[in-house]
């Protein structure tokens, strides 16, 4: 059979999360450095966006198809649920990361840090303190729902897969580094999950 191959860098939230599920699931890829609207990109994604997979003849963009196919394509544990609750839960979870998580604590305020689009190339301050407030109340959201070692359920699923890239991203920073620090359930997800192999081996 032909090899999974997954075109993302290593700093891409999205592509971690894929990565991190094929090597959960025992499933070994091919990693092509791959950059936003490269050719590479823009051969599969329609707006040049990564990651964006490529199985034979099957190409897939947008993280969540990708997880979805990866989990049903091939063997190993499962990590979307059959049962029709936690199934939603999943998807919930993969939903709220990629519209709000994602837009405010990564496209927001952690690349007003690493690529900001200032004159001076210094960090984005208006745009980094414009995150501040809507990162404290999703933070304290995700933290209360946090309870136990997972997002859905009592194992590992794809919305932790899906949530920790961007979590652990967060450590790297001031004030969503005091945010962690300040969210207890957050922070143990971000350790428990950091110590595994699939963490270790996707690390940024
Ligand atoms: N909804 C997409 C989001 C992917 C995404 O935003 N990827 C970023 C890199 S982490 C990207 O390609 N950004 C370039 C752009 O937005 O033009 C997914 O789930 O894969």
């Amino acid at each position: 059979m032909s090899d999974l191959i997954i075109r993302s860098v290593p700093l891409s939230n999205f592509g971690q999360s894929v990565c991190m599920l094929a090597i959960e699931k025992g499933i070994p890829y091919v990693f092509e450095k791959t950059f936003p609207h490269s050719d590479e990109a823009n051969e599969i994604h329609p707006f040049g966006k990564i990651p964006v997979m490529k199985h034979g003849d099957v190409t897939l963009c947008e993280s969540n198809a990708i997880a979805h196919y990866i989990d049903s394509a091939f063997d190993g544990p499962k990590f979307f649920p059959k049962d029709p609750v936690l199934a939603a839960k999943v998807e919930e979870w993969i939903s709220l990361h990629v519209c709000t998580f994602d837009q405010t604590m990564i496209r927001k305020y952690v690349l007003s840090y690493l690529f900001p689009k200032t004159e001076n190339g210094e960090p984005d301050r208006a745009r980094i303190d414009g995150a501040l407030g809507d990162m404290e109340k999703q933070l304290a959201f995700i933290d209360s729902c946090l309870t136990g070692d997972y997002f859905v359920g009592d194992t590992l699923t794809y919305a932790d897969l899906a949530m920790y890239p961007t979590l652990k991203g967060l450590v790297g920073f001031p004030e969503s580094k005091a945010m962690i620090k300040n969210s207890p359930n957050v922070s143990r997800f971000i350790s428990n999950m950091a110590s595994r192999e699939s963490a270790q081996k996707t690390k940024p």
